[in-house]
């Protein structure tokens, strides 16, 4: 019988002698690789990640002791330890194990995730509450955990929770988990004093004498604290100029082998003993254990691709049969966006491209490989991303800022005080607006259109095709003020490529007309109100469909003249339906006076889970079917009486 199979709670791993615990962490490896070839998820991170997991499970008392994961992308390992090893096969699917921590999922979950740079934060705030408690409490005795990894300790979330906690002095232990990578290679001068605390040879020296001492170190009692206190010493006289977590208030203890499972025990047992913040730095490898994502955990780090792909690159797997061979795949939003960025930069100097430690996922890579010096890495930061943009507008520049639309919520005051208040010509990429499947309510872009559309100043467009996309990039570009663009995940529809052409803002389009309903889209649910369309034929009637391109400014004028006299408008967005475009046309129809029963079709309130995007699409009933399931429903209502959930008259 496996071991794995043998734990149902994680306090098992406290018996296991050191032979099991080196089979068990192989057995969790296995597990993982085998299920992310099926399901796709962030394989390399929590490879890494093994014996810091078996370490906190063994020292801590979890569900009662708390263990934190920041992003929470890292954490497979503690979903396995903790009761969810026979399910673990459905990561990622609907219905299944979601790809970050989930309190709906296990006690021993301590927050729902996703985000980075949320762990330490999470974790100061148990320990405030924790220390509120009366001192005669056993709750006090709570022992609290975060692992952090090297790219979202530098995050700004992060550095106010380590300056806030530097302060407070709440007793809790931060795994700094240095892997050397965010998802590309780490950025920012943090990174570059971790790296040289590593490296250096005056370190090595200091580490060998911590971890040789730290086996003396007592469960409990004072002489941790005066061994804690000579390590400390002994770190910051060889490391005088590297003292950062030091000179904030946390003490330092690194860096260790965080492969070496023994060590790990032992340095935060320790940690525990110190009643203040305790940082302990451990080295990992990113991918650990499993040689293809070793040698390219960037593509292992969030492995969303068909099982296929990941075989291809493996070179323990047999090679593929012909016929099973890639399909051909049309071009990405993504793709067509940096495409037409490049096109454009190429003739104008200004233009500059920001990224917020995502230079692959965004495409942006392909502009840094062409103007490497027009081209900004800030890490995972993108509140100073989208303010840093305001200063290069200021500055006369043409900044770029391209972010996934759900990572983007954390610059939104940039957005509103920065960029909308002074009025400067922002381009702000909203990739992967819409629904993004597998990594669940997290990271589905759907909040982000309903936030934008009360900002003064910011216009916001989406097109229906890649090559509309094209379009909006040079008419963004052209635009003296600031302009944020949504665009999917998704493949485009495979048209050629062409040079984009500017558009006049706040127009719209009409794409096919009939008499009897409206259906009025914004961004590429278009093609759907297409099929739609052509659907309701069969039932004898006819529809026109309209590209609306600009949510705002919304084509007032041609919506109204297309909605009046029809049996219904159907608006469309993949979105979250409270504030998004359609209440935008509904506010407009209402104030031509034109009172058509509407029926909105866009995200329900509330998250949306993690599954494919198809089957979510299906679920929200934003996919073809469902949509034409909707306008079926609305025009069987009878005109007078009920009102239709999403109707107003
Ligand atoms: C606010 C935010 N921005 C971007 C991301 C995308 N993202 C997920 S993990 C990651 C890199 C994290 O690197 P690190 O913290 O070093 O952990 P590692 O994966 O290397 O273990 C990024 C940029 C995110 N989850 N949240």
């Amino acid at each position: 019988m496996a071991l794995l199979d043998t734990i149902d709670d994680p306090r098992h791993v406290r018996e296991m002698s050191p032979d099991q615990l080196e089979a068990l962490a192989a057995e969790l490896r296995d597990k993982m690789v085998r299920t992310v070839k099926q399901t796709g998820g962030h394989l390399a991170s929590s490879l890494g990640a093994v014996e810091i997991a078996l370490a906190l499970h063994r020292v801590m008392d979890s569900p009662r002791d708390r263990i934190v994961w920041d992003t929470g992308h890292q954490a497979y390992a503690h979903k396995l330890l903790t009761g969810r090893a026979d399910r673990f096969d459905t990561l990622r699917q609907v219905g299944g194990i979601g790809g970050f921590p989930r309190r709906g999922e296990s006690e021993h979950d301590v927050f729902d995730g996703g985000h980075a740079g949320t762990g330490v934060s999470i974790a100061v705030g148990l320990a405030a509450a924790r220390d509120l408690k009366p001192k005669a409490d056993p709750a006090r005795r709570q022992r609290i955990a975060v692992c952090v990894g090297d790219a979202a300790i530098g995050s700004g979330l992060t550095m106010e929770a380590l300056n806030h906690l530097g302060h407070v002095k709440h007793p809790l232990l931060i795994v700094l988990n240095d892997n050397e990578m965010s998802i590309s290679p780490s950025v920012g001068g943090l990174s570059t004093r971790l790296n040289k605390m590593r490296l250096s040879r005056a370190y090595q020296e200091t580490k060998s004498a911590t971890v040789r001492a730290l086996p003396r170190v007592p469960i409990v009692g004072k002489p941790a604290f005066s061994l804690l206190a000579w390590a400390k010493e002994s770190f910051k006289r060889s490391w005088a100029k590297v003292g950062f977590f030091e000179d904030i208030g946390i003490t330092y203890i690194g860096v260790l082998d965080g492969h070496d499972l023994d060590e790990l025990e032992q340095a935060f047992e320790a940690a525990f003993q110190i009643p203040a913040p305790v940082l302990v730095h451990v080295k990992t490898i990113k991918g650990r254990g499993y040689a293809p994502a070793e040698q390219d955990s960037m593509s292992f780090h969030g492995a969303s691709l068909p099982p296929i792909d990941l075989c291809v690159i493996d070179p323990t797997e047999e090679p593929l049969p012909p016929e099973t061979a890639p399909k051909h795949k049309p071009k990405s939003f993504t793709q067509t966006f940096v495409e037409e960025l490049v096109r454009l930069a190429e003739a104008d100097a200004r233009i500059c491209a920001i990224t917020a430690g995502m230079p692959t996922g965004t495409g942006l890579q392909r502009f840094c490989d062409r103007f490497p010096s027009r081209f900004v890495d800030v890490g995972i930061a993108e509140q100073h991303a989208v303010t840093m943009a305001t200063g290069m507008g200021l500055a006369g520049l043409r900044p770029v800022v391209a972010l996934y639309s759900t990572f983007a919520q954390r610059a939104f005051d940039g957005l509103v005080h920065d960029v909308a208040q002074n009025d400067v010509p922002v381009l702000l990429a909203l990739d992967r607006s819409g629904l993004v499947g597998e990594d669940g309510t997290s990271h589905q872009g759907m909040f982000m259109l309903p936030a934008m559309r009360a900002l003064p100043n910011v216009v916001i467009g989406s097109p229906k095709d890649e090559q509309e996309l094209r379009d909006l990039v040079v008419t963004a570009l052209g635009h003296p003020g600031p302009m944020a663009l949504l665009y999917p995940r998704d493949a485009g529809e495979d048209l050629p490529d062409r040079i984009g052409s500017a558009l006049e803002i706040g127009r719209g389009e009409v794409l096919r007309a009939g008499g009897d309903i409206l259906l009025v889209g914004f961004g590429p649910i278009v093609q759907r109100l297409m099929a739609v369309a052509a659907e309701l034929e069969g039932d004898g009637l006819s529809a026109t469909v309209v590209n609306a391109r600009w949510a705002k400014p919304l084509d007032e004028e041609l919506i109204a003249e297309h909605a009046a006299g029809k049996r219904l408008v159907v608006t469309a967005e993949e979105s979250s339906a409270m504030g998004g475009f359609g209440d935008g046309v509904l506010d407009a129809l209402n104030r031509a006076g034109i009172h058509v029963p509407l029926t909105k079709v866009a995200l329900a309130e509330g998250f949306v889970h993690h599954g494919a995007v198809d089957d979510l699409r299906a679920q929200q009933r934003i996919d073809a079917p469902g949509i034409l399931a909707q306008v079926r429903e609305a025009l069987a209502v009878p005109a007078k009486g009920r009102r239709s959930k999403v109707s107003a008259a």
